[in-house]
């Protein structure tokens, strides 16, 4: 059984990116299932196999709490932890070989907090798993919004501990030419060149950064299902790598 979460900024295009590439597998009669956990999502264009909202409702949350829209999601996926051993046995209902998870926008869960990683191995158990994050194409066209794009995912590779594909989400929606500026950038070419003059902090952190790019993110897009191929085979080759949580033994070596 293998996890694939989807991760990225708000509207990034996490949702439509499950629902399609859900809708991918099936077709080449592949066993997956859904797993929604936004919790203050009102529609969703497939039906979850799990729903993190049977179990707990963010806008009752606000209300009782007296929360914004941003902080009760938060404390959704706090009292969700409370909640652990009836969504442990509910999730482990689930026989599918995928398991897609469509997560919140909100990704200070996944970068900065303790729950995003708590509540995916929670999900996870023994099995395997990878991030897709999703980065906007339409903002990654700038090359200081790439970088920030770049330095978020970093933050949640490092966070969560998984293994993590970035994609460029809704290429479709950018010409050739800015698709094959961003094609350049993910190869580590053109991109300090693209930022202009940068201090010095900033050149090393970019120049870091590049170095530390394992795999150029993959163009993506869930209106013409370009790029699928692609992330499958990826999906395939980090789950068949054998890569996972960090454990103890590699943990050690850090
Ligand atoms: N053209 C185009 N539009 C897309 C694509 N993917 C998503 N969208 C649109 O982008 C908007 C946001 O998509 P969602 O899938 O809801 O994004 P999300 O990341 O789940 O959003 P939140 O859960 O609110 O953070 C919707 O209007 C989608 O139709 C794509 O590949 N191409
Ligand atoms: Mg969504």
């Amino acid at each position: 059984m293998y996890y694939v979460f989807f991760t990225g900024t708000a509207g990034s295009g996490k949702t439509t990116a499950v629902k399609e590439f859900r809708d991918y597998l099936l077709d080449q009669e592949m066993d997956v299932a859904v797993v929604n956990m936004d919790p203050a999502v009102e529609t969703l264009p497939y039906t979850p196999d799990f729903d993190v909202r049977d179990y707990v409702d963010a806008r009752e949350v606000m209300e009782r709490f007296g929360l914004g829209p941003n902080s009760s999601l938060i404390v959704s996926i706090d009292l969700l932890l409370t909640k652990a051993t009836d969504i442990k046995r509910e999730v482990g209902e689930i026989e599918s070989n995928y398991v897609l998870v469509d997560t919140p926008g909100q990704v200070e869960l996944f970068a900065y907090r303790d729950t995003g990683r708590t509540f995916s191995s929670l999900l996870v158990g023994d099995s395997k798993s990878v991030n897709v994050f999703l980065m906007d194409s339409f903002i990654a066209r700038e090359a200081r919004s790439y970088v920030s794009l770049l330095l978020l995912s970093s933050s949640i590779r490092f966070k969560l501990g998984i293994p993590q594909v970035n994609v460029l989400s809704k290429v479709d929606l950018i010409s050739d030419k800015e698709l094959e500026k961003l094609l350049a950038w993910g190869e580590g070419e053109d991109l300090l060149d693209s930022l202009g003059v940068v201090d010095d902090y900033s050149f090393e952190l970019v120049r870091t950064l590049i170095e530390s790019l394992e795999v150029p993110p993959i163009p993506l897009s869930s209106t013409n299902r370009e790029g699928f191929d692609k992330l499958y085979a990826e999906i395939q080759r980090i789950l068949a790598g054998g890569e996972d949580f960090v454990t103890e033994e590699n943990n050690s070596r850090l």
